[in-house]
């Protein structure tokens, strides 16, 4: 069985936010078809959200790389209003613990058993932001043995360097992961 994955389509990667993703928004529209795609076939669809305490150790004034982003409980961290929420979806927050970065959304969160207990073999990876949580999240499901589609139309890199987010590519391709565009599945 194939599960839809949405990384961190929350408000603090979206224009406006305080890491922002240059047009992380334009992933929405795509995100929303293949979600409705996925809920009407009774396929699986797992939300992440980068969901940190105040004093997390990415944060410049810990120590870390980041803005403050993703405060749990803030509109920051919240996932943006347009994004269609099916009935039933899993809810996954990372990164919730001040010493520990999580940029997967298999790291200390329990979704690979989630998985497995669905009988999901196959993802397909959406979101923010390309080179790093999907980037990573890619990584880890390969390595855990799922096959990985990601959605080049439903993605969007931070480009702390210029071409971050074409090496995410080229890294995920790698791997083993297959690049679609949202409309070969829908
Ligand atoms: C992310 C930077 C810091 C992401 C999370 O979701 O890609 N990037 N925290
Ligand atoms: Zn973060």
């Amino acid at each position: 069985m194939k599960a839809l994955i949405v990384v961190d389509v929350q408000n603090d990667f979206c224009p406006g936010g305080a890491l922002a993703v240059a047009k992380g928004e334009i992933v929405i529209e795509p995100i929303n078809k293949l979600s409705q795609l996925f809920e009407s076939e009774g396929m699986a669809v797992i939300f992440t959200r980068d969901w940190h305490p105040a004093n997390h150790s990415s944060f410049k004034k810990y120590g870390g790389i980041w803005p403050v982003h993703c405060v749990a409980g803030t509109h920051g961290a919240e996932l943006h209003a347009d994004l269609y929420f099916p009935g039933v979806a899993i809810l996954v927050s990372k990164a919730t613990l001040p010493e520990k970065e999580a940029y997967s959304g298999f790291q200390q969160t329990g979704l690979a058993s989630w998985l497995h207990d669905m009988d999901v073999d196959h993802i397909v990876v959406t979101g923010l932001a390309t080179d790093y949580c999907v980037k990573n999240t890619v990584f880890d499901a390969i390595t855990l043995g799922f096959k990985v589609d990601v959605v080049i139309d439903a993605v969007m890199p931070v480009n702390l360097n210029r071409d971050d987010g074409e090496k995410a590519f080229a890294e995920m391709v790698e791997r083993g992961a297959r690049i679609l565009n949202s409309s070969d599945l829908i």
